[in-house]
């Protein structure tokens, strides 16, 4: 079969091609971290803004950082991808065309510093996980004793994201380059200001008058407008790629699968231009603040529950966990219980209606989403998922008992191997042999607890030493590990 490229593109239906010429398109953003998720979400919004407003100077350089497969699937197809919009109440097709070049972070160095520099690039954008950023999930500062930013400041070619950023921020301020725009669109609470400050704080490392001088050239021309993104976007599998060749006659290897919901809410705080990003459906926003705990919160904090006590339970699919017995109802309680009252969501909004959808969701049979994929680097997700809440319903006098649950599927996650079925339970974490060691020697509930709840990067002082919380975790975990996830949920007093 041939691979989908410029040429071929004309052979498909008017109506799933790009909506603008990928010829005519410049380069105007870099994306550090490109992977399926930027690929379903904001470059589409991208090409449609460029579309809508006539612009063709939008186009996207693609950053990727840690492996060299994004490339080689895109370069050779002219970093021509599909989009598969896939529910039970249809399917929808897209060659999306914004993205125009992909860059190898660690062999391309000389060549993304000069791409955040050129004055073309108006905007930076970032999906990079949140262990990306190297920082405390607890204190949102930048981990200054991390090895790498350390290797990364002393000067060799940058390998973590935020020596790419300043190197390319300095270079463009060295060149007398205009302002810039970087937009943080991953999982995190406050994204913008949080990765302004480790920006700064990143700059404050670097030797001799250089530190200064580059920290005051963020504070005066750089912006970090703070954004809620959401989509669920699986990683992309061999299936969804067959899927694809199928409907387009074609191979592609960037093909990705996705729902068809689709949110963008963008902080309004522009240091020069940008892609009409309104025009696209993207909400350009005051303030994105009422959303964002509402999304990270029930969304994300249901999400992670699914993930923990579904992979536990044996399930593989986040789809297949939401529709075994008493997992609607758990999630349900979770979010109407433990997670709603926390919440001042945007005035008008009807919260009844995103939970209902949000469940449904999470039910798509056509997303193969692994709960081994959500179920990752859980020390980077859990603080603010679930333990804000958790700390937040405390303090108010509160039980919280099903997001306990959730933090006790955790733990019991982080010390096992194998599920309730004998599946492997693969420990992704940045964190993983800490949690390694710190469970191996812990035989019972109170011990795996007691030594989990010691990680101050996880779990800040005052939450841990809330006997209220504890004595629910040593319960919730001797229960998953005597009944099992599946028993406990099916029987859990959601009602
Ligand atoms: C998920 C998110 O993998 C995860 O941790 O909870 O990637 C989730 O699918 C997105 O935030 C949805 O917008």
């Amino acid at each position: 079969m041939e691979r989908l490229n410029l040429t071929n593109l004309a052979t498909l239906p008017e109506r799933w091609r790009p909506l603008v010429d990928p010829r005519e398109v410049s380069i105007g953003v870099v994306h550090l971290g490109i992977g399926a998720f930027h690929r379903a979400h904001q470059a589409l919004y991208t090409e449609k803004a460029m579309a809508e407003a006539g612009e063709a100077g939008w186009g996207i350089c693609g950053v990727t950082q840690r492996s060299e497969a994004v490339g080689e699937a895109l370069v050779p197809q002219d970093c021509l991808y599909s989009v598969v919009e896939s529910s039970p109440a249809g399917t929808e097709l897209h060659v999306a065309g914004a993205v125009r070049e992909v860059l190898f972070a660690r062999r391309q160095a000389a060549e993304l510093t000069e791409r955040i520099a050129a004055p073309a690039t108006s905007v930076v954008t970032l999906t990079v996980t949140e262990k990306g950023y190297r920082y405390n999930p607890v204190t949102g500062e930048l981990d200054v004793g991390d090895p790498e930013v350390g290797a990364d400041v002393a000067g060799r070619p940058p390998e973590t994201v935020l020596g790419q950023l300043v190197g390319g921020i300095e270079a463009r301020m060295r060149a007398g380059g205009p302002p810039l725009t970087v937009v943080c669109c991953d999982n995190l609470p406050s994204n913008g200001p949080t990765l302004r400050r480790l920006v700064l704080g990143y700059c404050r490392l670097l030797p001799g008058a250089r530190a200064r001088a580059v920290e005051d050239w963020v504070e005066a021309n750089v912006t970090f407008p703070a954004t809620v993104v959401d989509r669920i976007v699986p990683a992309s599998t061999d299936a969804d790629r067959a899927r694809a060749a199928e409907l387009l006659g074609l191979l592609d290897q960037a093909a990705v699968v996705t729902e068809p919901f689709s949110q963008w809410v963008v902080e309004d705080r522009f240091a020069g231009p940008r892609p009409a990003w309104e025009r696209a459906g993207a909400e350009l926003v005051g303030d994105v603040a009422p959303y964002e705990e509402m999304k990270l919160r029930l969304l994300n904090g249901s999400h992670s529950a699914l993930a923990y006590l579904g992979a536990l339970a044996g399930h593989d699919l986040i789809a297949h966990t939401v529709t075994a017995p008493g997992f609607t109802a758990y999630v349900r309680a979770l979010m109407d219980q433990d997670m709603t009252p926390t919440l001042s969501p945007p005035a008008g909004f009807d919260l009844e209606a995103y939970k209902t959808a949000l469940l449904g969701r999470f039910a798509n049979p056509v997303l193969r989403h692994r709960t081994t994929q959500v179920a990752m680097d859980g020390t980077q997700k859990l603080p603010y998922r679930l333990l804000a809440p958790i700390a937040a319903r405390l303090a108010e006098g509160a039980e919280p008992r099903h997001a306990c649950l959730a933090v006790a599927g955790w733990m019991r996650y982080v010390s096992v191997r194998e599920s309730e079925k004998g599946a492997p339970l693969p420990l992704e974490d940045p964190l993983a042999e800490r949690l390694r060691a710190l469970t191996s020697g812990a035989s019972t509930a109170a011990s795996v607890v007691e030594a989990l709840l010691g990680m101050r990067e996880v779990f800040p002082e005052p939450l841990a030493e809330d006997a209220r919380f504890r004595k629910l975790l040593v319960e919730d975990l001797d229960a998953l590990s005597r009944k099992g996830a599946g028993a406990v949920v099916a029987s859990w007093p959601a009602a």
